[in-house]
């Protein structure tokens, strides 16, 4: 039976970042894929990278195209009853953001991956595990009609929230935690040129907008939407339309409309699975948990995961230590459950939620209302947004 130290189930952000890192570091892995690169490439996700994940991308050795096109960031703007507050990162913590899409992240690391040659199996179907609890597990999967199995020391889950890594934990192992919002968010890429520098993210009373972009001249916007909105009854001009209503009155005359090129509905959730490890499987990234997007935490948290398991299986393949391995799950939590927090945060705080009780409506605006008062409290949004230390 073939053998290979590391297999890693899933070829997203999470996948593709840890295969190079393990890659620089001599350590031979698998990535098992159920879609086709075109697939996994058409799904236009996060556009906010912190300094931990371009630091990573850098060890990885992908990141020339990045540091060329990246838009670094030294602030953002809120948005809040037609009053812009900017919340200035170099100023409060010294640090900024780096603006380079998940999409072009993921392209950037595939092309790594197929240049050093080392193997991803795209649309290999029904993956499965045995042995998870013993020395060496085995992965299954089916490759055009083929059946094929693969003995290895570690298994890595970065297959997603809806992947099967997660659920290959037993029922009575496995805890999960879960928040689920009342209302989604639309999203429009346009080849337009952005309403301004940075991105603006607009608590109006009509609902949730975030202006973003991921070039001069891309723009990426979002919506807040109900749960039942359906996509086929979002026409360009529908969308131009609202989201022009929910711009300040000093940039409505900037919005530079065009065809969309993506428009999706992605519903908003709060997630985390306890123990990111089983055995010898390891769960990373969106497998073991989901913010919603309003503090682009979603991304980052895949890297630092990365970050903390590349660290264990290094320190064993090379040290035959397992003190990384053996507390890489509350490590890895507990930056998971800071970011958890800040995204929950900022998401009560910007978006309307029409069927709270007053209190909660009270509360959001006295939130509002002290954040924009206090330097201590624009700090802490700041450090969360450029991200807390690994
Ligand atoms: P991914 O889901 O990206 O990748 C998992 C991979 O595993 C996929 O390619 C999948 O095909 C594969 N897979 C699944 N099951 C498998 C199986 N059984 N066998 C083999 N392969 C399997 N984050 C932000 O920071 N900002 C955003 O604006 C933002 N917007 C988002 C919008 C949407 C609609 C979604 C769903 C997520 C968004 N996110 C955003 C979060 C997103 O960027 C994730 O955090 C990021 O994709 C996490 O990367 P991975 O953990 O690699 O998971
Ligand atoms: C994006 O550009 O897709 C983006 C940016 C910031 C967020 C969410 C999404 O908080």
């Amino acid at each position: 039976m073939k053998s290979v130290s590391v297999v890693i189930i899933g070829a997203g952000p999470a996948g593709l970042l840890l295969g190079q890192l393990l890659q620089t570091s001599g350590i031979e892995t698998l990535i098992l894929e159920q879609r086709s690169p075109d697939y996994v490439l058409g799904r236009i996700r996060a556009g906010v990278l912190e300094q931990g994940t371009v630091s990573l991308m850098r060890q990885a050795g992908c990141a020339e195209r990045m540091d060329k096109e990246g838009l670094v960031h030294h602030g953002t703007a809120l948005m809040v009853k037609g009053q812009m507050h900017r919340i200035d990162f170099q100023d409060l913590t010294g640090s900024s953001v780096l603006v380079y899409g998940q999409t072009e992240v993921t392209r950037d690391l595939m092309a790594a991956r197929a240049a050093c040659g080392a193997p991803t199996i795209y649309e290999a179907e029904d993956v499965s595990f045995s042995g998870l609890d013993t020395e060496n597990p085995i992965v299954r999967y089916r490759k055009d009609r083929m059946e094929h199995q693969i003995r290895c020391d570690f298994i890595a889950g970065c297959d997603g929230f809806h992947g099967v890594s997660r659920r290959s934990i037993p029922a009575n192992v496995l805890k999960t935690y879960e928040r689920v919002y009342p209302f989604g968010w639309l999203g429009l890429l346009s080849d337009t040129p952005p309403v301004d520098d940075e991105l603006i993210y607009i608590n109006d009373r009509r609902g949730f907008a975030l202006c973003s972009m991921r070039s001069h001249s891309r723009s990426r916007y979002y919506l807040q939407c109900g749960l039942d909105e359906k996509i086929e009854d979002w026409s360009d001009e529908r969308f131009w339309d609202a989201l022009q209503e929910r711009l300040p009155a000093t940039h409505q005359a900037r919005l530079v409309r065009g065809p969309s090129i993506e428009k999706s509905i992605a519903p908003l959730r709060s997630f985390v699975a306890e123990p990111m490890r089983y055995g010898q499987l390891f769960l990373a990234g969106d497998a073991a948990h989901i913010v919603p997007p309003t503090g682009a935490k979603g991304l980052n948290l895949a890297a630092s995961d990365v970050y903390y398991l590349w660290q264990g299986l290094k320190e064993f393949y090379h040290h035959r230590q397992t003190e990384g391995l053996d507390g890489y799950a509350v490590k890895a939590l507990a930056r998971v459950w800071k970011a958890e927090r800040f995204s929950w945060w900022m998401t009560t705080m910007l978006h309307q939620f029409p069927d709270q009780p007053v209190f909660e409506t009270k509360i959001q605006q006295a939130e509002l209302a002290y954040l924009f008062s206090s330097r201590a409290a624009m700090t802490a949004l700041a450090e969360n947004y450029v991200g807390l230390p690994y």
